[in-house]
């Protein structure tokens, strides 16, 4: 590229050019550890212990986090046990800046939450009480999205079995990290922004 480098002037435009690309790629890079094969589908609130006078069963939110419809039809949600899945149906689409709640049982959570429209189930194992992990694969079997939570410090203790949910505090945000959860207000937030969102 240097043989159109004629002068002082274009050097440093070449040189200002360069900074900047480099710039946006350590950017780039740093997205990439929040999701591991670059698709920002996230899981973003956890249902795993209801109380007792509020019960919508479990439930798990992902969210869409780019700027482009997403088809997740045949990804897969697992827990920790690899043979523990849920199969996404087939063409099954995600919008930007769209929700999905995953239900261990719909009627419950319908009952629970008539005012939600898009949620699937039934997953056919539940969320440890005690912790557990959700994984999320895309259709080709690459995980997307890893979150290992517990029922104890340094995770939001109040979201087991209190009624609230763990919430994500930001989309964006390393969700492997307990410090960007909080628990939820009251029963939680499926299908809608969460109620401890933070701006960046
Ligand atoms: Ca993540
Ligand atoms: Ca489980
Ligand atoms: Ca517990
Ligand atoms: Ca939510």
């Amino acid at each position: 590229m240097s043989y159109f480098i004629n002068n002082k002037n274009d050097k440093t435009k070449f040189f200002a050019i360069f900074f900047l690309l480099f710039w946006t790629c350590e950017d780039n890079d740093d997205n990439d550890d929040y999701n591991i094969n670059g698709i920002d589908i996230v899981i973003n609130e956890i249902n795993y212990n209801s109380s007792e006078s509020f019960d919508p069963e479990d439930w798990v939110e992902i969210y869409n986090n780019t700027s482009e419809t997403v088809d997740i039809g045949l990804w897969l949600l697992k827990d920790e046990e690899d043979d523990h899945v849920f199969t996404v149906p087939s063409n099954t689409l995600l919008l930007s800046d769209e929700y999905l709640v995953f239900c261990k049982d719909t009627l419950s959570f319908i009952s629970s939450f008539p005012d939600v429209v898009k949620f699937i189930g039934n997953m056919d194992f539940g969320l440890g009480g005690g912790g557990d992990m959700l994984r999320l694969f895309d259709q080709n079997g690459s995980l997307v999205d890893i979150v290992e939570y517990e029922d104890q410090d340094p995770w939001p203790v109040s979201a087991d079995g209190n009624g609230p949910t763990l919430e994500l505090k930001n989309p964006s945000l390393d969700n492997s990290n307990s410090d960007n959860w909080s628990a939820s207000e009251n029963f939680g937030t499926p299908g809608e922004r969460n109620s401890v969102y933070l701006n960046e």
